[in-house]
């Protein structure tokens, strides 16, 4: 049996990896390591709950002791790290959490890694550690060789994970790998980011906050992708080595939310330009070559089909949003949204 430890398998794309996971390898054991902030949903996992093949803790990846215990209850073959904050827009308002989270946390993992011996640590990080691209150079991509050159305090604090993991394979030869992954979307995907976002308020005909002038480019990756590459990567790959991981899906967020407009039936007058997002990052674009050749990976929905299957989902789960919305978010959107 091996043990794999799954950090922040509450959120969006960490609980995606372990429903993927557990379907495919009959012979895996998934321990899920959550501190279930705001951002973790303890009810995306409740159809895991009685699985004698998955094991949910609630626990802070900063707290040593804590995750220490763990270790030596469970001797986890692997490692995978998708816990941290991970919405831009809060580490601009409050970037500290982000710093002790992503940064630290990251340390206390890869030092139980060290301690209590392990096959595979995985870091899970983002192609915002490369910063963007101009909008006019369609030739440019990002490759894993660029230098790293952060915007925001959220993607530096990812880099600065980046740099850690790595030092941490250099210096004490843990056995570490890297994926920098491109935007996802899909199921259990927290409103507050851009895609449910406009789902969950179209739906309730309010307006779709798009900032500036709506003409940056991210590169989306249905979730289910990135999990089966990073899946991959634990099984397959070299060790101490990076990993971008992207589909070649560039778009504009205006082209986005006027096309959910489109798939909902709603009027693109519920479109409101709102102040833009402090250093916004222009462009984003993931040359995925090196995990393409090395490993075979290649991205398998294409967004028509993906960005259908995920306005389903959210038509299908509307309990799940709805009580997200009503809680401590409506604080979040008044304070981020109202007077903007
Ligand atoms: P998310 O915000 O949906 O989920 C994060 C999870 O981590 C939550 O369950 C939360 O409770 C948990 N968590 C936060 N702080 C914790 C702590 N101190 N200890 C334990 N658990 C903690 O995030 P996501 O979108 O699923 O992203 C997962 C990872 O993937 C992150 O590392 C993020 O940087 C990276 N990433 C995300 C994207 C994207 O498009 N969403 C793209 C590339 C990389
Ligand atoms: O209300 C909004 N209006 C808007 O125009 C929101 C929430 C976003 N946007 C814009 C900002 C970005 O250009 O949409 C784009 C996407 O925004 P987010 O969903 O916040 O994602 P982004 O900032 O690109 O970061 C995401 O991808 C990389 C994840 O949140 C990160 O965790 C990941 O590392």
């Amino acid at each position: 049996m091996v043990v794999i430890i799954v950090t922040g398998g509450a959120g969006f794309i960490g609980s995606n990896f372990i429903f993927h996971m557990l379907e495919k390898y009959p012979d895996c054991r998934i321990v899920c390591l959550d501190k279930l902030t705001y951002a973790g949903n303890l009810s995306t996992l409740a159809s895991l709950m009685d699985n004698p093949k998955f094991r949910f803790v609630k626990l802070d990846i900063c707290d040593r002791e804590g995750v220490y215990k763990l270790f030596e209850e469970e001797h986890p073959d692997i490692v995978v790290n998708f816990a941290a904050e991970s919405h831009v827009d809060r580490s601009i308002e409050a970037p500290t959490i982000f710093l002790q989270t992503n940064i630290i946390g990251t340390s206390v993992l890869m030092d139980a890694c060290r301690k209590y011996g392990i096959k595979r640590y995985h870091q899970v990080s983002t192609d915002e550690v490369y910063g963007d691209l101009p909008l006019d150079r369609s030739d440019l991509f990002f490759t894993e060789t660029r230098p790293l050159h952060t915007s925001s305090p959220y993607s530096s604090s990812k880099a600065s994970a980046d740099l850690l993991v790595l030092a941490y394979y250099r210096t004490y030869g843990l056995p570490v790998s890297i994926s920098r992954c491109s935007n996802n979307y899909g199921p259990y995907h927290f409103p507050e980011k851009l895609i449910p976002l406009m789902i969950v308020n179209a739906l309730a005909d309010k307006p779709l906050p798009v900032y500036g002038k709506g003409e940056n480019v991210r590169d989306w990756l249905y979730v289910e992708d990135h999990c089966k590459a990073i899946d991959l990567i634990i099984h397959k790959s070299r060790v101490g080595e990076v990993y971008n991981v992207g589909g070649h899906n560039e778009m504009k967020n205006i082209d986005i939310v006027k096309l959910i407009c489109k798939e909902l039936g709603k009027p693109e007058s519920l479109i409101t330009y709102v102040a833009d997002r402090k250093g916004h990052d222009m462009r984003y674009a993931i040359d995925p070559t090196k995990i393409h050749n090395e490993l075979g990976w290649l991205p398998e929905t294409k967004f028509s089909d993906g960005i259908k299957k995920t306005i389903k989902w959210y038509l299908d789960n509307k309990e799940w949003w709805q009580t997200i919305i009503s809680g401590e978010y409506k604080n979040y959107y008044e304070k981020m949204y109202g007077n903007r």
